[in-house]
């Protein structure tokens, strides 16, 4: 019987290579040229000039629809800032915001079906928002109260929505890859139109799942899209001591996939490569790995002190890349947006901003104690019951009870 599946593979793939598979013709071993040159096979590709112009025959995206991603990105922008300043206040715990790299992560969920679900890493709030999560829930993850959706059983900034199919987050690194490969292996299998897109650091390039997850799509040809958000840094670990590899993109030839690279500071880029690498997984043509070049302006999250281990020199020149400087270009240079538009913009951001919080924080501070075991299992353990009816007993004991449960 093997001999026999053998043979059939020899007749169908000729022979030549391992297994009965052809090889392609090539030069004797000692005069092949390098394997390949990843700066040239694996160009930054760049959509927005300087200056705002752009080839207009390479956009896909309607004007007002680019129009409404401008404002979420300086939604998303001015969100984290104010996050981090009441970080600093005490008013919130933690915060992970996405300062520049707000294109990479809004222009790769922009470029998705609505069906399509998103695996995030910790940065992706915008994605989140764009998904439709009201941004009072978001707030309200951030103070782990009464209407947090993940009730609290979460770090802050772990938010998850799933009428808008935005999965969990998971804080160990790169394990989001394999889920992301397991949904969409499982879409093709039931014969979904379903693409999942996960998002993940240039840090997570260096764990298994990485390799795990690519791995299985490459063979499988599993519908994929894979975002590898290239922003310089893993806390302080600096890119190059993640890779020898010239660039990220590169890693994808390893996995029998497309690769892009695209500027991660650039909208339309990012859409771009986003668009297309999710049409060919429709097609049945298998995942894309899309390294987005983009920069982590501030700290890795407000437990971080970047001043530690980088030299503000190396931020600067970021400055004049900011993604959302290079979009208002665009915007203007099309007469789309004007000086008081933007303003007007930021405004209405910054209210809707002040609002949200007020409401978060006017809601009972903790989730009810009831809810401890809630999305656990379908239905409690009794191990569970017991345990919550201690608490309750101890909480009751307890002389701050009264207190407590006036909290929720
Ligand atoms: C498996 C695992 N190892 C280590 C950590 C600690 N850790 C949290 S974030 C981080 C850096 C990740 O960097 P990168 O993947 O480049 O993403 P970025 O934060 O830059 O977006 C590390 C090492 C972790 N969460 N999980």
């Amino acid at each position: 019987m093997r001999r026999e599946i053998h043979q059939n593979l020899v007749k169908r793939n000729g022979h030549g290579g391992q297994n009965g598979h052809a090889m392609p013709e090539l030069p004797p071993f000692a005069q092949r040229p390098a394997p390949h040159r990843p700066e040239k096979e694996f160009p930054l590709e760049t959509v927005l000039a300087d200056d705002g112009s752009a080839d207009l025959s390479r956009l896909h995206l309607p004007a007002e629809r680019l129009v409404s991603l401008y404002r979420l990105m300086v939604l998303n922008r001015l969100l984290d800032e104010r996050m981090i300043q009441l970080q600093r206040q005490g008013r919130i715990g933690f915060y992970i915001g996405s300062i520049g790299e707000e294109a990479t992560v809004l222009g790769a969920a922009a470029a998705m079906a609505d069906q399509d679900w998103i695996f995030p890493c910790y940065r992706e709030h915008g994605a989140a928002l764009l998904r439709g999560l009201p941004l009072q829930r978001f707030l309200c993850d951030l103070l782990g109260n009464s209407g947090d959706l993940m009730l609290g059983h979460q770090m802050p900034c772990h938010e998850a929505f799933a009428a808008g199919r935005f999965a969990s987050i998971s804080s160990p690194i790169a394990t989001q890859i394999p889920q992301a490969v397991g949904a969409g292996w499982a879409a093709r299998i039931k014969g979904d139109d379903m693409v999942p897109l996960v998002y993940f650091g240039e840090g997570a390039t260096s764990a298994n799942d990485f390799h795990t997850g690519l791995n299985f799509a490459g063979v499988r040809k599993v519908p994929v899209v894979f975002v590898c958000r290239n922003n310089g840094w893993a806390i302080s670990v600096p890119r190059e001591r993640q890779t020898a590899a010239v660039t990220f993109a590169e890693k994808a030839l390893g996995y029998g996939m497309r690769g892009e690279r695209v500027d991660g500071n650039d909208l339309l880029a990012v859409y771009e490569a986003t668009r297309l690498a999710r049409a060919r997984a429709h097609a049945g043509e298998g995942p894309t790995l899309i390294e987005c070049v983009t920069y982590r302006m501030e700290g890795h999250s407000t437990s971080d002190d970047p001043r530690a281990y980088r030299a503000p020199e190396l931020v600067e020149p970021w400055r004049k890349k900011d993604p959302i400087l290079r979009l208002k270009a665009h915007l203007a240079w099309r007469g789309l947006l004007s000086e008081a538009d933007d303003a007007a913009l930021r405004e209405q951001a910054q209210a809707e901003i002040l609002a949200a919080m007020r409401e978060a924080e006017a809601l009972p501070p903790k989730p009810p104690l009831e809810s401890l075991f809630q999305g656990v299992y379908a239905e409690p353990l009794w191990q569970q019951r017991e345990q919550l009816e201690e608490l309750r007993a101890a909480v009751d004991a307890d002389p701050r009870a009264a207190r407590l449960r006036e909290e929720g």
